[in-house]
């Protein structure tokens, strides 16, 4: 006899503005809900929860896993017209209204084709200030625009890192080495959303399941 059994994760989408969030967020959800396009502003202006369900997610303990995800989609940082300060209360209280059950992975979406700079490190502070002592933990680098690094001859995203500098290193290592490299593109939606999927529950797994809570 095999039952079913339904988890929940808890996803939280950080970055700075234009980093390609809201397109990484519909690559979770496998969907075009969330407003994502190229823009010389900040285009979500507001934090957003989407929920998606995979059934025969895989299977765990003999059981089939059905898998629920929640993902906040949430406005640049730093933001044109939203203070820092501003920013982290708004982030707050949508996590506490919205995740009970507390966070699983924050993803800070960076920009793969585009050089470390000042404004990473900020954003850095912010998830620290935001998450507190554990985000570490918590905390999985997204590298968007893969397909930009690969069409300037680079192997991989692995192999674009060998020119990262140190402080894109010391990051990385801080947070165990979790990080992926998408290639967003809208045919390839399926196939990337299980990709990073997979990944993910992997990491969640090694940190036992454990969520960051909001109070
Ligand atoms: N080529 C390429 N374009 C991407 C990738 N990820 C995002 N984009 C594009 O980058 C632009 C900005 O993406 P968004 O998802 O709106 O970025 P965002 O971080 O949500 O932007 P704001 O809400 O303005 O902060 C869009 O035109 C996306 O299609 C990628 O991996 N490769
Ligand atoms: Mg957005």
């Amino acid at each position: 006899m095999t039952g079913s059994e339904l988890l929940t994760l808890n996803f939280l989408l950080l970055g700075r503005t234009q980093s390609g969030k809201s397109a990484m967020a519909n690559c979770l959800l496998g969907s075009y809900e969330l407003e994502s396009k190229l823009s010389a502003s900040s285009v979500t202006q507001e934090c957003k929860l989407q929920t998606a369900c995979l059934s025969n997610f895989c299977r765990r303990n003999g059981s089939q896993l059905n898998l629920r995800i929640n993902v906040m989609d949430t406005p640049g940082c730093p933001h044109p017209t939203i203070t820092k300060e501003r920013l982290k209360q708004t982030v707050n209280t949508a996590l506490q209204q919205h995740f009970h059950h507390g966070l699983h992975m924050a993803l800070l979406v960076m920009r793969g084709d585009v050089p470390f700079c000042e404004e990473d490190c900020q954003v850095i502070q912010f998830i620290k200030d935001l998450l507190g002592p554990e985000w570490n933990y918590h905390t999985t680098v997204i590298f968007s625009h893969e397909d930009r690094i690969t069409d300037a001859g680079f192997k991989n995203g692995q192999d674009y890192l060998r020119t990262a500098p140190d402080t894109l290193l010391e990051l990385l290592d801080s947070i165990q080495n979790k990080f992926h490299f998408v290639n967003y593109r809208a045919d390839f939606l399926k196939e990337e959303q299980l990709q990073i999927l997979n990944k993910l529950f992997y990491f969640i797994i090694h940190n036992g399941y454990k969520s960051l809570e909001f109070k």
